[in-house]
């Protein structure tokens, strides 16, 4: 069959991102027989136009939409971009009947709000590389596809999902063909860094998360061998700069350890990063095994330094792990993040305090600390119990794919923001989710490129903030 799949994410900020499930999805249908072309909307200037043109031209048997972002998680400066989703298949279904497939992290986020939103769409919800050939085999079979396991859809008005098939992992790490599939020098030029996978799945609880929705509870991991394979094979293809996407790296250890030892035996001139490091299973043999593999970046997911928010997050470290990750990573040379949210459930004035205290303190001036106030709170997960029993969320599931955020009752939001942008204001390594959003990115971006800078940026920030703020702006 003739398969188009269509890219949707448009979203430039804070980077635009390469569509690595698409491009995974789209080999494994080609894998089974189909031809398939991949159209990747990031940098088309009229996409309503050019899907047309693609379905005209094309006449596909099959559409599947990848759909990678509901909105930008930002309480302050919202963005939602699920709008655009409608206007495409509106667009689909003026030209063509044939079934729509939808994928992507999104669904397995908020599958039903999603398929009300388009119903004449059935769903993939999780991994595509399996589900999405077996449904594209009855589908060319003319059988119906509805009982599928791993889909998901709307029937006369009611919704249905069937559960995952105990689906077979391929321990093998893909390596997309990102330079057949997308336009990666337009990726580049806007510092775009390459994905890769180490593992799918998360075994954290944390309260306010989707990633265990999105991938499974469970972790099941690539093998190291074919991780070091995946990097030497991007980079020798000249994608160097690549990032691990796991929900998170070192966790389990050991196979972060692992993944490390094997990058080190072999031969790459890859530049490696990841943003989501677990503060308790960090140590020294951790960043000395990253640096010897090619790590320049890093990244740890702290939320808070506080215990009682650290509890009510559910976050499973303590403020002592905090602190002796700080300790770990002055001993060390690697660039690092420090990421942040601050609000969540047990948060008052002094919690956010004792947060900022510890960025001051304990963070080098040449890393840096980003802020995000306000959480998403998603259905099904506990932080959305949490608000309706504080009494701080009113509307049902299915009005919540518009984003509603949780701010704990004991913060008031306005004062929140002003701290932030006190200590802001004193250091110029800290930034929040107005600097990730800032329409200069995609221009800093294109400039940092040209002058050779290479991701992440966010090691520049100090220079970067302090450059703007001397125009003016108050960034
Ligand atoms: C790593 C990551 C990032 C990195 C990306 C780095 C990079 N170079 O790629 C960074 C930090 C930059 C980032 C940024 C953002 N992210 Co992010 N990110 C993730 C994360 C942890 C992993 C994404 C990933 O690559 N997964 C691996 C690939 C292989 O999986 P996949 O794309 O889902 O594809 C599989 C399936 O979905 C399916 N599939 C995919 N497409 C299709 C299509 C069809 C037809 C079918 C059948 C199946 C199918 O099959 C694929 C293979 O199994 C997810 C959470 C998660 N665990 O998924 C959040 C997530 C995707 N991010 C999210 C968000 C919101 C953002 C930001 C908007 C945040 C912000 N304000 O900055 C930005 C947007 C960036 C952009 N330009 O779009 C949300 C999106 C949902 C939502 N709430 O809107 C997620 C789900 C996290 C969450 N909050 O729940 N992100």
């Amino acid at each position: 069959m003739k398969i188009l799949l269509i890219s949707t994410n448009r979203n430039t900020l804070p980077m635009p991102v390469m569509p690595i499930g698409a491009c995974i999805v789209a080999h494994a249908a080609e894998r089974a027989g189909h031809t398939v072309f991949l159209l990747d909307l990031m940098f088309i200037k009229a996409p309503l136009a050019r899907i047309d043109a693609a379905l005209t031209r094309w006449k596909p048997d099959v559409v599947g939409l990848s759909v990678r972002n509901i909105d930008n998680n930002d309480m302050q400066g919202t963005v939602f971009f699920l709008d655009d989703l409608q206007d495409i298949v509106n667009t689909i279904r003026t030209r063509t009947s044939v079934p729509t497939i939808l994928g992507g992290a999104s669904l397995g986020v908020m599958p039903e709000q999603i398929l009300r939103l388009v119903p004449t769409a059935c769903a993939v919800v999780g991994d595509g590389e399996l589900v999405f050939p077996q449904l594209l085999e009855r589908i060319s079979r003319h059988e119906s596809f509805r009982d599928m396991p791993g889909t998901a859809s709307i029937e006369n008005g009611v919704f249905r999902r069937n559960s995952s098939a105990a689906s077979e992992f391929s321990p093998t790490c893909p390596v997309p063909d990102y330079h057949r599939w997308l336009n990666i020098p337009a990726y580049l030029s806007q510092m775009a860094t390459v994905p890769i996978q180490t593992k799918t799945g998360c075994q954290f609880q944390c309260v306010y998360c989707t990633y265990p929705k999105i991938e499974g509870s469970s972790c099941r991991l690539k093998e190291p061998g074919s991780i070091a394979d995946a990097v030497v094979r991007l980079a020798a293809a000249g994608l160097r700069d690549i990032e691990f996407v796991d929900s998170v790296f070192n966790a389990p250890r050991e196979h972060a350890m692992e993944v490390c030892t094997a990058l080190a035996r072999v031969r790459h001139d890859a530049r490696l990063q990841c943003l989501e490091l677990n503060p308790r299973d960090f140590d020294d043999g951790l960043v000395t095994a990253m640096e010897r593999a090619g790590f320049v970046g890093m990244g740890i997911t702290l939320e808070s330094a506080s215990d009682p928010v650290l509890q009510g997050l559910r976050k499973g470290f303590t403020s002592r792990d905090v602190h002796q990750a700080a300790e770990v990573v002055r001993r060390h040379r690697i660039p690092c993040a420090w990421i942040f949210m601050l609000g969540g459930p047990g948060e008052t004035r002094e919690t956010v305090r004792e947060t900022l205290q510890f960025a001051g303190r304990h963070i080098r001036p040449r890393d840096v600390a980003f802020f995000n106030t306000g959480i998403r709170i998603y259905p099904g997960t506990e932080l959305e119990s949490i608000a309706r029993t504080q009494g701080g969320l009113s509307l049902p599931p299915e009005e919540m794919l518009a984003p509603v955020f949780y701010v704990s009752p004991e913060l008031d939001a306005e004062w929140l923001d002003q701290e932030l942008k006190k200590a802001m204001n004193s250091r110029m390594n800290f930034i929040n989710m107005a600097s990730m959003g800032h329409s200069l990115l995609p221009t800093i971006h294109r400039i940092s490129h040209k002058l050779g800078l290479r991701p992440p940026l966010w090691r520049h920030t100090g220079i970067i903030r302090r450059g703007l703020r001397m125009t003016g702006m108050d960034v």
